[in-house]
């Protein structure tokens, strides 16, 4: 989505630079996790399995304060200060939508599929998005996505690579309809699909999705800031993403379909289809609600808890 009355090149300048510098902060606690002592600063929110660090709060302060010197009218909405009960309602202002850690889990195991997320939000909708992987000794050339040019085709699910996430909601019905939907495709409703993968990390399904290696990610019961960036930066690349079963069937028709509006940015049900080439008699939009309304067809709504 353009922004004119904002900046974007040099808000996107300053925000990389900043993430560089939280990735700097979260390899350091990445080492620092591993030690023994350091056992004591793994901390649980809703249930065991919902996790935070001393440092998911601490690259989120490191943020939000220099964002706040550099950027001082702009709001702020971070995953660490929503759970310490920081909950601006959303504006037209523009507001940065940060989570420190994505893929805490993957953190706390030494698993380095975790990301810095650093999203901008302007009149309701996402407009910029950073994610940042940090390596030691990493040096990266930038890459255009999608990797492949022209996007590859995608005839069918059978034929897809599909994200999904266990969450942290692990109540009796979530799960079972989980695992209903990922379940064989002998089960009433049933597909086949190339395979299944859990990375951990919302922010980096969206980005394996724009970068083509996914073709779809689903997931229910993220948050804004676990998206926000990724949303951007999926579009960017030629993805489509909407929300639940009901946005996709209310949209699907409309000149607004892909468009993440504040309902779809806030209602915590995503998914992303990576860009696909048209074909003789179909476009390249055309295929990827096929692929939307095949996987729809296939998996169970579930409430986001
Ligand atoms: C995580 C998400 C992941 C989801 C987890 C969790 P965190 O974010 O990115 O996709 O399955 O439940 O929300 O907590 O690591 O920032």
């Amino acid at each position: 989505m353009s922004a004119p009355e904002l900046d974007l090149d040099s808000i996107l300048e300053y925000t990389v630079a900043l993430a560089r510098t939280a990735g700097d902060l979260i390899l350091e606690g990445s080492e620092a996790i591993q030690s023994a002592t350091a056992s004591k600063d793994v901390n649980e929110k809703k249930n065991s399995v919902d996790l935070v660090t001393q440092y998911d709060t601490d690259v989120e302060e490191l943020v939000k304060k220099d964002l706040a010197a550099k950027y001082p009218t702009f709001k702020f909405i971070g995953e660490e200060s929503y759970s310490a009960g920081s909950r601006p309602p959303l504006t037209d202002e523009p507001t940065f939508c940060v989570d420190p850690i994505d893929g805490t889990t993957n953190f706390v195991h030494w698993l380095s599929l975790r990301v810095h997320i650093l999203g901008l939000i302007y009149k309701r909708r996402p407009v910029l998005g950073v994610i940042f992987q940090s390596y030691t000794g990493q040096t990266a050339k930038p890459l255009k996505l999608p990797l492949a040019s022209p996007p590859k085709p995608l005839g069918s699910l059978s034929q897809a690579l599909i994200a999904v996430e266990w969450g942290s909601d692990r109540g009796e019905k979530t799960i079972t309809s989980k695992s209903s939907s990922f379940g064989p495709q002998n089960v009433q409703g049933g597909k086949m699909a190339h395979s299944l993968r859990s990375v951990g990390s919302a922010a980096l399904n969206f980005a394996l999705v724009a970068q083509g290696g996914l073709d779809l990610y689903w997931e229910v019961g993220c948050w804004p800031w676990d998206v926000c960036a990724g949303v951007v930066i999926a579009q960017g690349a030629g993805g489509v993403v909407t929300g639940s079963h009901d946005a996709f069937a209310a949209s699907s028709g409309t000149a607004e379909f892909g468009e993440v509006t504040e309902e779809i940015l806030t209602g915590r049900k995503y998914i992303v289809v990576r860009a696909i080439g048209g074909s003789e008699g179909e476009t390249g939009l055309e295929a990827q609600k096929r692929i939307i309304q095949e996987f729809y067809s296939t998996v169970e709504d579930v409430d986001a808890n």
